[in-house]
């Protein structure tokens, strides 16, 4: 008999390029759960008007991305790819758990105390009650398995509290969804600050490498990477910078570190900056070709969420029938 296959499902908000950090670290590892999970990967582009986005960038920014889950290799044949907006059930589910979600587990939240600092002229109902539509994204495909990254675990425990909560009131209606915490996920740090990891809303470009970026100036960040004044390839104390591209150099090629570190004992930075700039593009090459290929197929890429959109809705609406019926809506 057929195994079952456990249901994985994550969302990228559509708010920035995406990073080398974003590619090692996450998608990277998704394309190699296509084969033993159903998977769902989500355009959260209802999240991201959370803090105020120039609609024309939006609607870019959202293709682009979906775009670019093609062309890291998620293939549509095994996995649902989707943008939120475009399934109704989220937006209806989020407003039900709204209802059985209390304002001091959401005044809790980290990431809304970090939001209403960071836009204090935009602290908007939405920014507070994000968390909740997080959870019905998830709760909705009764999904086993939510892959994080530490930012998101609080938002994730509060989803399994939520689903608890309404389980307990009506009855089994939601699988209570675990966090799956991938083995191999490289921690890529910011160019020009080591100790901080790269991420797309760095407002210093330098710092990040867009994975669409041409080879000259990914050689360039590459180049004028912080390092140390020491002169050895190493890990260790203050060698953050070294260490760093140390692990993009193993991430991107398959090397060990041990092997790295000792193929380049006794050089220089300038030739072992080269190297990890050239497995970088080489890395990235393939994804930025297939990536304007698909920018160039816009019905193929349309023909991809629409259908995705359309297998989703049907999966949700199955749970969000069940909600209705439960919470003592009159059957339509
Ligand atoms: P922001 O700059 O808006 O915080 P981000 O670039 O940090 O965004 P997210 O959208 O929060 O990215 O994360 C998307 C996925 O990429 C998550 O699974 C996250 O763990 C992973 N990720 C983000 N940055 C890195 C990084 N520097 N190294 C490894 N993984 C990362
Ligand atoms: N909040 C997440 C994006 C996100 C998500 C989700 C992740 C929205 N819905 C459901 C996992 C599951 C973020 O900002 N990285």
């Amino acid at each position: 008999m057929e195994e079952v296959k456990k249901i994985l499902y994550s969302a990228v908000q559509p708010s920035g390029c995406v990073t080398l950090g974003n590619y090692l670290g996450a998608i990277k590892n998704w394309v190699d759960l296509q084969e033993s999970y159903n998977c769902m990967y989500c355009v959260a582009d209802l999240h991201s008007i959370t803090v105020r986005q120039t609609p024309a960038d939006l609607r870019k920014r959202s293709v682009e991305l979906l775009s670019l889950f093609l062309a890291c290799g998620l293939d549509p044949e095994k996995n649902i790819m989707y943008f939120q907006s475009h399934v109704p059930a989220h937006a209806e589910l989020a407003w039900i758990l709204n209802c059985y979600t209390y304002m001091g587990e959401l005044s809790r939240m980290t990431q809304f105390k970090d939001k209403s600092q960071r836009h204090a002229d935009n602290i908007n109902a939405g920014l507070f009650t994000y968390p909740v539509l997080m959870a019905a994204d998830i709760l909705l495909y009764q999904t086993d398995l939510v892959p994080v990254g530490v930012d998101q675990k609080q938002h994730l425990e509060l989803a399994r509290d939520i689903a608890a909560r309404f389980n307990g009131i009506y009855s089994e209606t939601f699988k209570i969804p675990e966090p799956y915490i991938a083995k191999v996920g490289a921690k890529i740090m910011s160019l020009t600050e080591p100790t901080k990891k790269m991420s797309k809303s760095d407002p210093n470009p330098k710092g990040f490498i867009s994975v669409v970026e041409d080879a000259d100036s990914i050689a360039k960040k590459i180049k004028s990477a912080v390092t140390d004044s020491e002169g050895s390839i190493r890990r260790g104390e203050g060698k953050e910078g070294i260490e760093n591209l140390m692990s993009i150099l193993s991430a991107t090629s398959g090397e060990s570190i041990e092997s790295i570190e000792s193929r380049f004992a006794g050089k220089g930075y300038g030739e072992f900056k080269a190297e990890v700039a050239e497995a970088v593009v080489e890395c990235l090459r393939p994804i930025k070709e297939k990536y304007d290929q698909y920018m160039q197929d816009k019905a193929y890429v349309e023909k991809v969420y629409t259908e995705g959109a359309q297998h989703a809705q049907y999966l949700a609406r199955r749970t969000l029938d069940k909600v209705y019926r439960k919470v003592g809506f009159v059957k339509r």
